[in-house]
C-alpha cells in the first residue's frame, strides 16, 4: 500500500512538472518576449499578415528566427509558441510567423506549391513567388524591427517546410540558415501521389487546399468543406472507401467545388502543371547554410526530406548542407513523448530532446549567433534497426556495395546469389477484394501514420500477396542508402500498380515493449520498415503513360526511399510484392484507361500478375538513376 502512495505522490509530481513545463512555456514567453503584429507590404503591393515575438532584453541584438505556414499564425498568438523548439526560445530570438499569400490574414491567391520563377532578379522582379515573399519579408524585418542582428534563420515542417526551401532560390543575403523540415519538394511525389499513383487516404486534405477565402480571417473558412467528408464518421476506412467506388464518385459526393481536386483530376500525368512546382531544379547556387530533418517512418513527404538534401548536395558541392533523419512519423521530432514509439515499436527515449538540444539549437546558434562551433556532420542518421545514432560524411554512403535480394521457389529470398530464371510467381489482383494497408481496422484520417512499422503477418497470408523470406540471419545486415526494386513482370489486364515491401521479421521468441498492448505480439513480428507503390503505367516516363501489353515481359522500376536500418542476427528479412493496398492507394483499374479519375466500375477487372525469378531488389549505397527517375537534383 505504502509503495502505491508512493507511486501515486511521483505521478502527481510527474504531472505538476509536465504541466509547469507547459505553463512555463507561456509564462516564459510572455515575461520575456514582446508581441506584435504587421502587415508586410509584399512587392505587388499584397500585405501579409505577420507575428513578432521580441527579446524585452532591449541590452543586445538577436537573429530572427521565421516560420512561414499556410495552417495559420493564430497558432502562436498566445504566447504558447510550439515552435521552433523551446531551447532556442529560452535562447532569445526574434520570432517571427507569417500567413503565407492567400492564406488566412494575409492577402492575396493561395496557389499549392506555387511555381518559383528563377532569375529573381529582385530589383526589378515584378512576378511573384515565395521566393521573392520570403525576400521582401526578410527586408522588410531587417529594417523595420529594432534589435536585429542582421542575420535571419528560417524553418518549418511540411508545407511550412517547402516554404522554408523556397526561400533558398535567390536567397536574401541576410538569410543566413534554413531548415527544411519534412519539406514538400514535389506534389507527385510527396503527399498526394507516390510515384504515380493517387494516395486515396488523403481524401479528407483537399478541404485544406482547394478553396480560396474570400475575406482575411484568423479561422478555418473550409471546415464545412471537411464535414462532408468526415461527418461520414465512418469506423472502417476500407469499408466506406470501396463502397464509394471509383474515385469519380469523391468527385461528386465530396469535391465537386474544390480547385485543386479539379486540378488533380485534370492533370493524372506528370505534365507541365506538377513539373513546374517541382522545387528540386530550383535549387542551385544555395548560400545558406542549410540542415534538412525528416523521419524514416514519414509517410506523407519522406520523399521531400531525402530529395531536398540530395539536390542541394548534387547542385551545390561546397554548401553548407546536412541532412538529419530519425526515428520519427511526420514531424515528431517537435514533440518529446519520453519513450519514442512509432505504432508498436521502440526507439528509445528522449530522442526528439536529443536532436532538440544537440543538432536544431546548436545549427541556429551557430550560423545566426556565431555561438559554439559546428560539429555536424553531413549525414546525422538512426538506424532503425540497432536504434542508434550514426554520423556519415555523405548520404547515401558512396563507399556502400550494395545488397541484392532475388526471389526463388517455396518463398525463398536469397542475399547476393544469382537471379533463377524458371522461376515465375503469379497471384490474382482483385480491386472488389483489395489488400488493406493496415492489419488493424482504421476510421478516415487524414494522413495515415500507424500503417508504417505494422506487423505485415496479415498481408504475408493473402493469396494475392507475394512473400519472399531469408533464412534467419547468422549476422547483423546493415543496409544503408537508397533501394531499387527492378521487377519482370506480365499481367492478363493493360495496367497495375506495385507496391514492394522490405520487412524485418523479427524471431519468435523476441519480447514485447512496456507499451505493447495485449493483442499485438512481438514475437515473430514482421515489421514493415519501408514501402513504395509505382504505378505502371509510368514505367517508361512520369509524363507519358503506357498499358501494358497482355501477357508480354516488361521491366517496371521500383525506387523505394532510402533507409538505415540493421536486420540483427536471428531476424530475417521479408519482401513482399502485390499490386493493391487500400485505400491507402487508390485502386488501379487494371484496365488502361485514360485517367484512373474518371474511370467507371467497368474498368475495374481482375488481372493475374506474374513477377519472373530474373526481378531483383537491390539496397544500399546511392544506387542509378534510371531514365524514367526525377533527376537527383
Ligand atoms: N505535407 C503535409 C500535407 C500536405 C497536404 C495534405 C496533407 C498533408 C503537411 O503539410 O502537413
Amino acid at each position: 500500500m505504502r509503495n502505491l502512495k508512493w507511486l501515486v505522490a511521483a505521478l502527481f509530481v510527474l504531472f505538476l512538472y509536465t504541466a509547469n513545463a507547459e505553463i512555463a512555456d507561456s509564462l516564459f514567453v510572455a515575461s520575456n518576449y514582446d508581441k506584435a503584429e504587421y502587415f508586410i507590404e509584399m512587392r505587388d503591393g499584397v500585405k501579409l499578415y505577420t507575428i513578432v515575438y521580441t527579446p524585452k532584453d532591449r541590452t543586445q541584438t538577436y537573429p530572427v528566427l521565421m516560420n512561414r505556414t499556410c495552417y495559420n499564425v493564430q497558432s502562436y498568438s498566445n504566447f504558447k509558441l510550439r515552435a521552433p523548439n523551446p531551447y532556442l526560445i529560452e535562447s532569445k530570438y526574434i520570432l517571427v510567423y507569417q500567413d503565407v499569400r492567400g492564406r488566412y490574414m494575409s492577402g492575396g491567391t493561395f496557389d499549392n506549391m506555387r511555381p518559383n520563377i528563377p532569375g529573381n532578379d529582385v530589383k526589378n522582379k515584378k512576378d511573384i513567388d515565395e521566393s521573392s515573399d520570403t525576400y521582401d519579408t526578410i527586408d522588410w524585418l531587417i529594417r523595420n524591427i529594432k534589435g536585429n542582428n542582421g542575420r535571419v534563420g528560417i524553418y518549418g515542417i511540411s508545407y511550412p517546410g517547402f516554404y522554408s526551401s523556397a526561400s533558398l532560390p535567390d536567397a536574401h543575403p541576410a538569410l543566413k540558415a534554413v531548415s527544411p523540415q519534412a519539406p514538400i519538394a514535389d506534389f507527385f511525389f510527396d503527399d498526394f501521389h507516390h510515384q504515380g499513383a493517387f494516395l486515396q487516404s488523403y481524401l479528407a486534405a483537399f478541404a485544406v487546399f482547394g478553396y480560396q477565402k474570400d475575406t482575411l480571417t484568423k479561422t478555418a473558412w473550409y471546415t464545412d468543406k471537411m464535414m462532408r467528408f468526415f461527418s461520414q464518421r465512418s469506423v472502417d476506412g476500407y469499408e466506406f472507401n470501396l463502397k464509394m467506388g471509383p474515385l469519380k464518385n469523391a468527385t461528386r459526393k465530396y469535391h465537386y467545388d474544390n480547385f485543386f481536386w479539379q486540378q488533380i483530376i485534370d492533370h493524372p500525368n506528370y505534365d507541365e502543371f506538377w513539373q513546374k512546382r517541382n522545387l528540386l531544379p530550383h535549387l542551385n547556387d544555395i548560400k545558406p547554410a542549410v540542415m534538412t530533418v525528416g523521419g524514416w517512418f514519414d509517410a506523407e513527404d519522406l520523399y521531400g526530406a531525402l530529395s531536398t538534401y540530395k539536390a542541394i548536395e548534387n547542385n551545390n558541392p561546397s554548401a553548407k548542407n546536412t541532412i538529419v533523419m530519425g526515428p520519427w512519423t511526420h514531424g515528431a521530432w517537435v514533440r518529446e513523448p519520453g519513450q519514442q514509439y512509432v505504432n508498436h515499436i521502440y526507439f528509445g527515449d528522449s530522442i526528439s530532446t536529443f536532436f532538440q538540444k544537440n543538432m536544431e539549437k546548436p545549427f541556429f546558434d551557430f550560423y545566426l549567433k556565431g555561438k559554439g562551433v559546428n560539429k555536424l556532420p553531413d549525414a546525422y542518421v538512426f538506424d532503425t534497426g540497432i536504434k542508434e545514432w550514426k554520423q556519415y560524411n555523405e548520404w547515401p554512403p558512396k563507399n556502400v556495395e550494395p545488397v541484392t535480394f532475388t526471389f526463388h521457389e517455396n518463398g525463398e529470398l536469397l542475399i547476393n546469389e544469382p537471379v533463377d530464371p524458371s522461376q515465375k510467381f503469379e497471384y490474382i489482383s482483385d480491386p472488389a477484394k483489395p489488400v488493406p494497408y493496415t492489419s488493424t481496422i482504421e476510421g478516415l484520417t487524414f494522413t495515415p501514420r500507424n500503417f508504417i512499422t505494422d506487423d505485415q503477418r496479415y498481408a504475408s497470408r493473402r493469396p494475392d500477396v507475394l512473400t519472399f523470406e531469408t533464412e534467419a540471419l547468422a549476422e547483423d545486415l546493415t543496409i544503408a542508402g537508397e533501394i531499387l526494386a527492378q521487377l519482370v513482370v506480365s499481367m492478363t489486364g493493360t495496367d497495375a500498380d506495385f507496391i514492394v515491401k522490405l520487412i524485418d521479421v523479427y524471431p519468435d521468441n523476441h519480447g514485447n515493449y512496456d507499451r505493447t498492448p495485449k493483442n499485438i505480439v512481438m514475437g515473430g513480428y514482421q515489421q514493415l520498415v519501408r514501402h513504395e507503390v509505382f504505378r505502371g503505367r509510368f514505367r517508361n516516363s512520369y509524363a507519358e503513360p503506357e498499358p501494358f501489353e497482355p501477357g508480354v515481359r516488361t521491366n517496371v522500376t521500383v525506387p523505394l526511399q532510402d533507409i538505415l536500418h540493421t536486420f540483427k542476427q536471428g531476424h530475417r528479412v521479408m519482401i513482399q510484392i502485390h499490386s493493391t493496398w487500400f485505400p491507402y492507394i487508390d485502386r488501379n483499374p487494371q484496365k488502361y484507361v485514360d485517367n484512373i479519375y474518371k474511370a467507371g466500375e467497368e474498368d475495374f477487372i481482375k488481372s493475374t500478375i506474374t513477377v519472373y525469378g530474373t526481378s531483383t531488389v537491390k539496397a544500399g549505397g546511392d544506387l542509378p538513376v534510371l531514365g524514367f527517375m526525377p533527376a537527383k537534383n
